[in-house]
């Protein structure tokens, strides 16, 4: 069987091959459906680089089941034994559709239910944020050191539309104390501000193909993946996620108790 070594460089080769897909693709005409409601978009692309990626991926990993965003991998996943790798083909569509910027190609390794290896291409600036379990993470070639342990008032804090406007006394006091807020409309980008000390914490309701990627490379890097009250979250299920500094996880736990 192929090592996570092999894996590894063959998966980093995948996810550039579709973040080039959509780069190419991203000026000319491509069709647009709404999935749940009009600020939920998915485009032929989205669907050409999932079927891209996911059928790299079972020539090199044929044993493995696939979890993905748009259809094109395993129908039932209900347990995370063995490989499962989880893909979404782009994350920040509507940055993808209206920007041009700010969206990424994202893609895990789950062995046995941890995380083992994890990839979020920012595709406009070129730059891959990668790990593999015990190896530290990288941006293309560099090493990324891990980011000041800083508290909720010196940092930026990043939080999704729906959450913001939700009225929730709690997020509304974090958000508050925070030093500033941000929205950037892809959870792959705002995590990898976290990864590199940008944001000092990320609050959003996650899917699986939303998170997997950067709660590897977080938790790599020492940061804290947590449901936001503190509990372990499930991959498999949409949860409210914390992504932050060890120090601002304790912050928003006072808040929130
Ligand atoms: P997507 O573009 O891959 O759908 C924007 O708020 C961020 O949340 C994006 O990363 C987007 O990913 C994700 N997202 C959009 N709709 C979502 C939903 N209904 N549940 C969870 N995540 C969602
Ligand atoms: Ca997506």
């Amino acid at each position: 069987m192929i090592s996570i070594k092999e894996l590894d460089q063959q998966a980093q080769q995948i996810v550039r091959q579709a973040g080039q897909n959509a780069f190419e693709k991203m000026g000319e005409d491509y069709q647009v459906d709404i999935k749940t409601n009009y600020t939920d978009l998915v485009t032929t692309i989205d669907r050409e680089n999932e079927q891209l990626i996911n059928n790299q991926l079972r020539k090199i990993d044929p044993d493995s089941q696939i979890l993905s965003e748009e259809g094109f991998g395993d129908r039932q996943i209900t347990n995370m034994q063995g490989h499962v790798w989880i893909v979404d083909p782009i994350d920040g569509t509507m940055n993808f559709v209206k920007q041009h910027n700010n969206f990424a190609v994202m893609l895990a390794l789950y062995v046995d239910g941890s995380p083992v290896l994890g990839y979020i291409l920012d595709v406009i600036n070129g730059r891959l944020y990668h790990g593999r379990r015990g190896d530290g993470v990288y941006v293309n070639d560099k090493k990324i050191n891990q980011p000041a342990n800083l508290g909720l008032r010196e940092s930026l804090l990043a939080m999704n539309r729906t959450l913001t406007l939700s009225g929730n006394p709690s997020l509304k006091e974090i958000a508050q104390e925070a030093i500033g807020l941000r929205m950037y409309g892809s959870a792959g980008i705002e995590m990898i501000d976290v990864i590199t000390g940008q944001l000092g914490a990320y609050i959003s309701n996650l899917k699986p193909w939303d998170l997997a990627a950067g709660r590897m490379l977080a938790e790599e890097l020492g940061l804290v993946v947590k449901s936001i009250d503190g509990r372990s979250i499930n991959v498999l299920s949409s949860n409210l996620v914390l992504v932050a500094t060890r120090q601002v996880s304790r912050d928003i736990r006072q808040i929130i108790n």
